[in-house]
């Protein structure tokens, strides 16, 4: 039953929800952003202290232990593990007891016009969920235990010694051309023959697994989940399977090895959500070697943040050098890997909340989207600075970007936008076309928001951008191309899922364009749910026509893919 100041407070809050349709303000946030940020955190089944604040409403273990998980579940990839806020607002006790449960049911029941989503009402969260989550949030957070060297050396398996592995590659496949597609619901990674199509091996990794990236040699493919599992997979195996795996945290999301001369498969490194910290390893057996914290000060208003998450993470090619991505905090920091023991750090400020990005066609810049700032920071790794914050659209999503030459301007790197429907070109030639460099020199127009991924080849003449975000099902199951010596002339549109020929209905998105070693194919995932059929479909680059359809069923929820190549060369 509504009390009369609940109602009051309802009426309230549609009344604002009608006055914005697509619920967003100039500090909310999209539909679109909230269905890909508010994702489980592998943290909801850790066990954590909780104190009772006796100002807060009375809550029984068994509902403090249900209203974690939730939180967990639902709320933490947003308002953070500590409730001290990141895309979502701060929900501490000092904010949340002045408003009171009634107040705080409203807000979760109907959502609010700054995106946060309406769990009450859409039949997430029942009545007493959501009356149990108002009860929650006035209480102290709960904090996640550390996990430190002992912790990873627990978890640290050398499965085949290096003494005991191949000397020369065991197999017949074409290792540079194989791709490490991601099945995010299985906690696997499908290998996949990119010149046959055949699956050459589906290997058990981290939970809700995210990424796969080379060593330098092209010879060890190391994924992460976001259990901050890695497995360091051998190619060189008669089947290519684990070798070593580690867990450098209770969450993350990155991970990357060492590429300067010298220093080929020499590291590994890490990035964690949980506690936020990277770690850096042995190269070819995981052992863990240096962990290093990234608490620290925000840039701007300089307070300190508890919880700054490692997003991306780079290796330089110009120098022995990691770049590492501190989300909350805005910062890039260079990490110097030659000397473990005196480890040098140049610290980057640009804006926050750093996410993804990739390299420059030259490899000599790193551009990383500020995704809250609605900006491109370009890191020079040649003389260690910023070289330009560029402003582009709502909410950059690039992935790792696209690079190609802009008939006009020159060298571009390209990002979509998960916030608006337009793909920003930013120029990266400060020699040759200075006037363009760390400029948004063009901004084309495609289907939607809800773009994640952007890819090009420099081989190829197209551009090819995902909305796997879009609440219109027809620009979520399909991708658009661009001509970039004609980007005037619009976008055609592939029909992806379509073409994948799938019976079941549901989601089938479309996500990651990646390129074969060649040049001249693009994969893309039908991402399904987990009990309906998925696929990856492979176009022909210069005709734009459909391929081959993979279709197996052990490819479960598969997203996103990586091209050893491609990926051990960060070409893209
Ligand atoms: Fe990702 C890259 C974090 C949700 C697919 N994702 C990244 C990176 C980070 C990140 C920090 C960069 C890693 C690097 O370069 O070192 N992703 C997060 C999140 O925090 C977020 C928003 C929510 C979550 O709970 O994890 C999130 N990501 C997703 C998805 O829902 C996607 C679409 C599907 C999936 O598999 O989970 C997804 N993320 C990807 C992919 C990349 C990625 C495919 C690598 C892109 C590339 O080209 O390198």
């Amino acid at each position: 039953m509504h009390t009369p100041k609940l109602a009051r407070l309802s009426a309230l809050v549609m009344a604002s929800l009608a006055m914005s349709a697509f619920a967003q303000d100039k500090h909310g946030v999209s539909a679109p952003e909230v269905s890909y940020q508010a994702g489980s955190s592998p943290l909801s089944s850790v066990p954590m202290y909780q104190s009772s604040n006796p100002k807060a409403p009375k809550m029984t273990q068994t509902e403090f232990e249900k209203a974690r998980e939730i939180y967990f579940q639902r709320c933490a990839g947003c308002h953070g593990v500590l409730r001290k806020g990141a895309t979502g607002k701060p929900l501490t006790p000092d904010i949340t007891l002045g408003k009171g449960t009634d107040y705080l049911k409203v807000f979760i029941e109907y959502g609010s016009p700054a995106g946060m989503p309406n769990w009450g009402t859409s039949g997430e969260l029942t009545k007493d969920e959501v009356d149990l989550m108002a009860r929650y949030i006035q209480q102290d957070a709960p904090t996640p235990p550390e996990f430190g060297l002992a912790d990873m050396k627990k978890t640290w398996k050398i499965v085949v010694p290096p003494e005991q592995r191949p000397t020369k590659k065991m197999n017949h496949y074409n290792i540079s051309n194989i791709f490490s597609t991601t099945l995010r619901d299985a906690g696997e990674v499908a290998l996949i023959d990119g010149d046959t199509k055949q699956i050459i091996n589906i290997v058990k990794t981290g939970y809700a697994v995210h990424i796969s990236r080379m060593s330098a040699s092209g010879r060890y493919l190391f994924v992460i989940g976001r259990d901050a599992k890695i497995n360091m997979i051998d190619l060189w195996m008669e089947k290519p399977d684990t070798v070593a795996e580690i867990r450098v945290g209770l969450e993350a999301r990155s991970v990357e090895t060492s590429k300067f001369k010298g220093y080929e498969d020499k590291l590994a490194i890490a990035g964690s959500y949980w506690p936020p910290q990277y770690t850096i390893m042995n190269g070819d057996t995981l052992e863990p070697l240096k962990i290093v914290s990234t608490r620290g000060n925000v840039v701007g208003t300089q307070e300190y943040h508890p919880e700054p998450r490692v997003a991306s993470i780079v290796a330089s090619h110009y120098k022995p050098e990691f770049v590492v991505n501190v989300k909350e905090t805005g910062k890039s920091l260079i990490v110097d890997y030659s000397n473990l023991n005196a480890l040098k750090t140049t610290e980057i400020e640009s804006a926050p909340f750093l996410h993804d990005g990739g390299l420059d066609s030259s490899h000599r810049y790193f551009m990383v989207a500020a995704n809250s700032s609605n900006k491109i920071a370009a890191i020079d790794l040649k003389e260690g600075k910023l070289a330009g914050l560029v402003e582009v659209g709502k909410i950059p999503h690039p992935g790792r970007g696209a690079n190609f030459t802009h008939p006009k301007y020159g060298p571009v790197w390209a990002t979509g936008h998960l916030g608006d429907e337009t793909i920003s070109l930013v120029g990266t030639d400060p020699k040759g076309h200075k006037q363009y460099a760390w400029k948004e020199v063009a901004k084309i127009t495609g289907p939607g928001g809800g773009a994640l991924f952007i890819k090009s080849h420099p081989k190829s003449s197209h551009l090819y951008s995902d909305a796997p975000l879009n609440p219109d099902p027809k620009i979520s199951q399909s991708v658009v191309v661009y001509d970039i010596n004609k980007l005037d002339k619009g976008y055609v549109t592939l029909p992806v899922a379509e073409w994948a020929g799938i019976k079941d209905d549901g989601a089938k998105r479309v996500v990651q364009p990646e390129f074969n070693k060649a040049g001249d194919e693009v994969w893309f995932s039908v991402w399904s749910a987990k009990n309906k059929e998925s696929a990856l479909v492979v176009v022909d680059d210069k005709t734009l026509k459909l391929k081959a359809v993979i279709k197996d069923p052990r490819l479960i929820t598969p997203t996103g893919h990586f091209n050893v190549y491609n990926t051990q060369h960060d070409v893209y």
